[in-house]
């Protein structure tokens, strides 16, 4: 089955994807349980199972780390409800949507390679393919994969070029320590690696470099949306991260200060993308619950961002040119919550 894909999630192995997506199923389950302006928010698993959202221990992609994560794995959608108005037909008409969420992560290897040797995999290979085609992104930044072992190298000049963004040896992580000397963090499953701020960035570096070069059906640039998270929060300073989960200058902040000056300019002098930066925790060490800070918001940009593309692109087809009819499309169009003072969720 070949789907569309609306948002593709792209971290290293162990970054956080599927525990991201499982906190989103938990803080929408939470929060909008009861609908929400009228419409219901469902997320479903690629068999049109509605998501069932168990601890993490229960789930054994996130206890034992996902094997094939290469595919499309969610799909979002808004529905209207009961609760919405009988007047508004065209409004949720315009704001009903659903959207195919994937992830794809990079064990440690570079993309380049990744693409190069697909071999027999020919859904990876698709999988992959789909994803640089993909308008919306979310990439995760997980400072609890970061390592310093390597500065000596990093230090080197063209060396680390050479290495690209290979991995550093398998290992247990049990001497590493995170850029804040926390305590060490466990390390998901044994293929988990770390990176030192300079590999991490020539990963993000190289999936750049080809997302710059896919085009869109008739070769054209693709204009993407990329949400830029900070995972795994609740290991920073809790007084940062309330800050930065409402405040954008206060994300940057936090990228640079846990994954160097390279990585931040790297991501601001981005052409042809508009890059928003978040800070997210799905759950923290020592309870087996989910506990969402922060998870909402870069899905929800998202998802707003594809459907008015959507709508635009559909008006654009049909050839709609009367401004008067433009702006009922624009006014009728249902936002997604917005951030509310003072729970961050
Ligand atoms: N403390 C804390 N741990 C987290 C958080 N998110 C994920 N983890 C842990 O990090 C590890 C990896 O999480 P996953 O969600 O499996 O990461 P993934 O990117 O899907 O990993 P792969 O599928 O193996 O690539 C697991 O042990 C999670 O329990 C978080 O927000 N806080
Ligand atoms: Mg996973």
């Amino acid at each position: 089955m070949e789907f569309a894909l609306d948002v593709a999630l792209w971290g290293p192995k162990g970054s956080g994807k599927t525990s991201l997506i499982y906190s989103f199923g938990e803080a929408i389950n939470q929060d909008y349980a009861n609908g929400y302006d009228g419409f219901d928010f469902l997320i479903k698993d690629v068999s049109g199972n509605l998501i069932n959202v168990k601890a993490p221990s229960e789930i054994e992609d996130v206890r034992e780390g996902t094997r094939e994560a290469r595919q499309v794995n969610w799909q979002f959608s808004r529905v209207r409800n009961q609760n919405a108005p009988t007047h508004s037909e065209y409004t949720y008409e315009q704001s009903c949507h659903s959207h195919w969420i994937s992830f794809i992560d990079d064990a440690g290897r570079n993309l380049t390679e990744m693409l190069e040797n697909t071999g027999d995999n020919m859904d990876l290979d698709r999988a992959l393919r789909r994803m640089l085609r993909a308008k919306h992104l979310i990439l995760l930044l997980d400072h609890t994969l970061l390592t310093e072992s390597n500065e000596t190298l990093d230090s080197s000049a063209g060396l680390q070029e050479q290495l690209g963004a290979y991995a550093l040896p398998e290992g247990n992580g049990g001497d590493s320590t995170s850029p804040n000397s926390e305590p060490s963090v466990p390390l998901a499953t044994e293929s988990t690696v770390r990176l030192t701020q300079n590999q991490y960035k020539t990963q993000i570096s190289n999936l750049f470099g080809h997302l710059t070069k896919a085009r869109g059906e008739n070769n054209e640039p693709i204009h993407r949306k990329i949400a830029v998270c900070v995972t795994k929060a609740d290991w920073l300073d809790q007084g940062r991260v309330e800050k930065a989960v409402r405040s954008e200058d206060a994300a940057w902040d936090i990228i640079h200060d846990e994954f160097g000056k390279g990585m931040l300019s790297l991501l601001r002098r981005q052409e042809n993308v508009t890059l928003k930066p978040y800070v997210t925790s799905a759950k923290t060490e020592s309870k087996d619950e989910w506990r969402p800070l922060g998870v909402v918001w870069p899905f929800f940009w998202l998802f707003e961002e594809a459907e008015k593309r959507q709508i635009a692109d559909q008006s654009q087809k049909r050839s709609i040119r009367s401004t008067l009819f433009r702006k009922k499309i624009k006014y009728s169009y249902r936002p997604f919550p917005s951030l509310q003072w003072p729970d961050g969720r």
